[in-house]
């Protein structure tokens, strides 16, 4: 039942109390008794190991080596950075500190993009958290740390039982120097289709406030009426604007002209009048190629005054060259990542980099050795990860002709290989190109490649071609999100939807011309509050309100797991993945100095009715559970 203790008390949720209310109200104190953190840890750890992680094919638990942390001293003053620029200088001070810097400037994505395009999304805050301060002190010369936004929200709730913001907050603790950079899909905010204005407002508001600088807003069809309303409330919080354009196609295919010098200019213009601080390129799929980085940076130079700032995946191997040709042309900064988190769907590696530049005056001013050390880190973590990587080896050349952005390709093969498809998955790509040819060529980048990595999908698993689309099409259920899409919930295509495709999808159903935005009623958070405190019973916070306004099952899916296990963001990542080997003993740091100690003493054989009996010592006292074997 629901308790009115002093968290729910439905008097503090709507502020009517006066001094006398704590007095006169003793079942505040009353709260409901709760399986405690141990118990709740024991449970998740055993079910781990009897039946593997949620989702995930069960496996042995892997011996990791040891990660190698690089020491720093704790107790000097962490050197001065770029967010210390910005919080003096505010955002249009920075935008032209930047570009009178003579060096190229770095983002490192290791903690956002990186992860996103080689393991799924999987890396958890622990294990970010620990390199944070060393990455503050080592590396204070970065423009900025890409490490939130994207699919990394979603994830950390859906898979990683963790909560993001929590995430946010514990990294800005550890690095209060460098500027934190965020992927924010505008309208869409971090999620898969658009959001009410003020839900928009909501999330970027908080997230500057919990510690974002650079919001690095695109639309995923390039759509600017789609970027205004993000680009205004990262203006009106006095943070960085910047304002990116997605690059698709190719310039120099003179064949194929949607996507020309000129479009990307007029956009560019668009963007700068819009209101950014810096016009980001985000080349999601790494499509850029080097004479066309040179020519485009060349021409946006002379077109826009704004700093500019590059975003490639090295998808094909040719990401060096890339930043090469745009450093020639003058970029200000492109993104790059540690080396052992660098290279194929992520971006080009910060070290290659900066032995590409020797010799050259704008070759960036970071210590290469320390990136070094850094990388030894991730090379550690990495390990952790392996179930989640793609299989990618080499350089993947064909990501020309499939145009599949980095952060997709791993993700939607894990979807692939969920619905029977993995050893289907040339065939998976192909289709994805097909379907961006039936669609008019898109900008394809999260939401719009889901719509096409979605129909892809669904193509391939129910053998359609293209011809059976335009045959069939009328008695073909198809995904939610292409419906969606062709509704103009997720914006408007370039030059258009095509009409007959368009029309097979809706049968009959309406279509939007405007922003979705305005045709949506405002999120009530008042009411939504209320809501939520009851059907959680306990405190809730701006940040769960948010998280709950963008993904109402995700969120209360997070929930119930964790009134079930618990707190999982403090168990190490192999336990946490794996479970526990016989015999072994690990540390769990619940709290600051509060410890549990496992040990995994045996499991029994399955019961009558299915369950095992596994055998723990907590703290040295002896504590089984029960689990059903799924097997
Ligand atoms: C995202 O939106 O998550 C992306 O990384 C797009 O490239
Ligand atoms: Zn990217």
């Amino acid at each position: 039942p629901f308790l009115e203790n002093v968290i729910l008390h439905k008097n503090f949720l709507t502020g009517e109390y006066d001094t006398t209310f704590i007095d006169q109200t003793p079942e505040l104190f009353v709260f409901p008794k709760r399986k405690d953190r141990g118990t709740k840890m024991l449970t998740y750890i055993a079910n781990t190991t009897v039946n593997g992680m949620d989702g995930a094919e069960k496996k042995r638990k892997p011996v990791f080596p040891k990660l190698e942390v690089p020491s720093v001293n704790h107790l000097e003053p962490v050197p001065r950075g770029t967010k210390q620029i910005l919080d003096e200088q505010g955002p249009e001070g920075l935008a032209k500190w930047l570009k009178e810097q003579k060096e190229v400037m770095l983002t490192d994505t290791t903690f956002r993009d990186a992860h996103q395009s080689l393991l799924a999304t999987r890396v958890r805050t622990k294990d970010l958290t620990r390199i944070a301060e060393p990455t503050a002190r080592l590396l204070p010369n970065l423009f900025s740390v890409e490490m939130w936004g994207g699919a990394t929200f979603d994830v950390a709730y859906r898979f990683l039982k963790e909560d993001p913001w929590e995430r946010l907050l514990n990294l800005r603790k550890e690095m209060p120097n460098v500027l934190f950079q965020m992927l924010l899909r505008a309208s869409n905010a971090v999620g898969y289709k658009n959001y009410p204005d003020n839900l928009i407002k909501e999330f970027v508001g908080k997230s500057a406030e919990a510690g974002i600088d650079v919001f690095r807003i695109f639309d995923s069809l390039n759509w600017v009426e789609g970027m205004k309303l993000a680009i205004e409330s990262v203006r009106e919080n006095g943070k960085i604007a910047e304002a990116s354009m997605c690059y698709t196609g190719d310039i120099l295919d003179k064949g194929r002209s949607k996507y020309d010098l000129t479009y990307y200019v007029n956009l560019a213009k668009e963007l700068e009048l819009a209101g950014a601080h810096i016009l980001g390129i985000k080349d999601m799929a790494g499509l850029l190629k080097p004479e066309a980085a040179y020519q485009l940076i060349t021409a946006l130079k002379e077109s826009i005054d704004l700093p500019i700032h590059l975003h490639t995946h090295d998808t094909s191997g040719n990401g060096i060259l890339t930043y090469s040709r745009a450093i020639d042309a003058g970029i200000d900064a492109v993104d790059v990542a540690a080396s052992s988190m660098a290279g194929l769907t992520s971006q080009p590696s910060a070290q290659s980099l900066y032995h590409a530049l020797q010799g050259s005056e704008r070759q960036p001013n970071i210590n290469v050795n320390a990136y070094e050390k850094l990388s030894h880190y991730w090379e550690g973590i990495r390990e952790y990860y392996q179930d989640f990587e793609s299989g990618m080896k080499a350089p993947h050349s064909e990501v020309y002709f499939h145009e599949m952005p980095g952060g997709q390709y791993s993700n939607l093969q894990q979807q692939a290989k969920a619905v029977g498809l993995g050893d289907r998955w040339n065939e998976v790509k192909a289709m994805f190109r097909q379907v961006n040819d039936m669609f008019g060529d898109i900008v394809k980048v999260t939401p719009s490649s889901k719509v096409i990595g979605d129909m892809a999908l669904f193509m391939v698993q129910n053998d359609l071609t293209e011809d059976d689309i335009y045959e069939k099409g009328e008695s073909i259920d198809f995904p939610d999100s292409v419906i969606e899409f062709a509704q103009g919930y997720i914006g408007q295509p370039y030059q258009g939807f095509p009409q007959e495709l368009q029309r097979i999808i809706l049968k009959g159903r309406e279509s939007i011309k405007v922003r979705p935005g305005e045709l949506l009623d405002p999120v009530n958070f008042t009411a939504l509050k209320e809501n939520l405190f009851k059907t959680l019973d306990r405190q809730v916070t701006s940040f769960d309100m948010i998280a709950y306004a963008l993904y109402p099952k995700v969120f209360m899916d997070y929930h119930r797991f964790y009134e079930t296990y618990g707190d999982m963001s403090v168990l190490d990542t192999p336990s946490f993945f794996y479970g526990m080997r016989l015999g072994e003993e690990i540390e769990v740091e619940i709290e600051q100095g509060k410890t549990l100690i496992v040990k995994l003493v045996s499991i029994s054989e399955p019961q009558i009715d299915g369950t095992r009996v596994v055998y723990f010592e907590l703290n040295g006292q002896a504590r089984e559970v029960v689990v059903k074997d799924e097997s």
